[in-house]
């Protein structure tokens, strides 16, 4: 029998948190988990190493399942995102073990190869229409097939997925407290559907073009963004309303025909049990990290699948490399697989953790023969870069009322 002998947390911050799991078995082998929940780090360090890690010693590593039930029911308290994102750091890290000692890629674990690559969608922001015109167009060039467009809005300071700087957009902000943005949806619906027409008389119909709404709307304000959406056929409308209420998709759905994508704050099969199963959704963004790790995320998908829900995973910079690479595995062997989200990591953590993926022509590869998930961490270099406190923003309507971010 294997046996695990011994884990650790690491945490590393090459300009941003991430939060690793390495689980070590007494043959040798080791294997990698993504634990990062952005501004709340530390919370999971501590569900790891002072609750899980003492439960693992000495177990088979082979018996993933029930080893995720062990945590998942074991714990009494369930559900919630501290919660299920340690236990998916060391679910991926199982499968990864279990990959690298039956000397096979992940994906091949989970019924083999459904497709050669992953379809992805980049990121295109500009201050306004003009310069998110330029940034689609840039993407375009580089081969995407689906960008998603967020633009600065006119007479709103700063907004969700717009960069003040030509960096990638990154939400977390280091320092003691967060950061506060003032929000309009009055003037956020006046002007978005703008920039899609422009997008659309620019490029013509053959792009996938997206856009990420981040909770910020009633139902009923959904419904009217959605069907002044659908001259423009989007891919998805994402996160159009904050979904803990499920049922209110259901007058979304009545009004519009734009495909609706939600559920990257989701972290298991129940908070999107009746959006899958009455069909109000298209899309589902629950991520490897955030959906309990591969076991769980399967029955999901497979949930989803039986009424025509595909998946959409959750890619953004606070998703490790650990993360991506599972999502990769995972995305390549189901057939209700719709898209994966990708924003580059910067070089940095590229360097600290060495993968096995790549991007071309829109669609992200997997290097064949890379046994586990293929991701690596160099653990040397990551402790030069220790954790730096950091906040996503909060978010305030105009007259004061704190909102949604
Ligand atoms: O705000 O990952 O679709 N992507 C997003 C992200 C989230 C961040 C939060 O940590 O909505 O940019
Ligand atoms: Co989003």
């Amino acid at each position: 029998m294997t046996t695990i002998e011994s884990a650790k947390v690491i945490v590393c911050s090459p300009g941003r948190n991430f939060v690793t799991l390495k689980i070590f078995t007494e043959q040798g082998v080791y294997g990698l988990g993504d634990a990062t929940l952005n501004g709340r780090e530390k919370a999971v360090v501590s569900y790891l190493e002072d609750y899980v890690i003492p439960c693992l010693i000495g177990r088979d590593p082979s018996r993933i399942e029930d080893i995720w039930q062990y945590l998942y029911k074991g714990a009494y308290w369930r559900r919630g995102p501290v919660t299920m994102s340690a236990i998916a750091a060391v679910d991926m890290a199982l499968w990864d073990i279990k990959g690298k000692m039956l000397d096979t890629p992940v994906y091949n674990l989970l019924g083999g190869k459904s497709r050669e690559a992953v379809m992805v969608y980049g990121h295109a922001n500009g201050k306004d229409i003009a310069e998110t015109i330029d940034e689609v167009g840039r993407h375009l060039d580089k081969g995407y097939k689906a960008v998603r467009a967020q633009s600065g809005i006119p007479g709103i300071e700063s907004t969700y997925g717009v960069s003040k700087t030509k960096d990638n957009y990154e939400p977390a902000v280091r320092g003691d407290l967060p950061k506060e943005s003032l929000w309009s949806t009055e003037k956020y619906l006046n002007f978005i559907p703008k920039l899609f027409k422009e997008l659309r008389d620019t490029y013509g119909d053959e792009p996938h073009l997206l856009h990420d709404c981040h909770h910020r709307l009633t139902p009923i304000e959904a419904a009217r963004l959605g069907k002044e959406f659908e001259p423009y056929h989007l891919f998805w409308m994402e996160d159009c309303t904050p979904a803990e209420l499920q049922e209110s998709f259901r007058i979304i759905r009545e009004h519009t025909t734009t495909p609706l994508a939600v559920g990257e704050v989701f972290n298991t099969v129940w908070d999107a049990q009746l959006l899958i199963s009455e069909m109000l959704i298209d899309y589902l963004r629950t991520s490897i990290v955030r959906g309990g790790g591969i076991s769980h995320m399967k029955k999901i998908a497979s949930f989803a699948e039986i009424y025509h829900v595909r998946t959409g995973f959750h890619g953004a910079t606070d998703l490790s490399p650990v993360t991506m690479s599972a999502a990769l595995n995972f995305d390549l062997s189901i057939n209700n697989f719709g898209i994966q989200e990708y924003m580059p990591h910067n070089g940095l953590t590229q360097e600290l953790f060495p993968n096995s993926y790549q991007f071309k022509d829109g669609f992200m590869y997997l290097e064949e023969g890379k046994p586990g998930l293929g991701v690596d961490i160099d653990e040397e270099k990551a402790s030069k870069y220790p954790y730096e406190r950091a906040y996503l923003p909060v978010n305030r309507k105009e007259d004061g009322t704190l909102f949604n971010w």
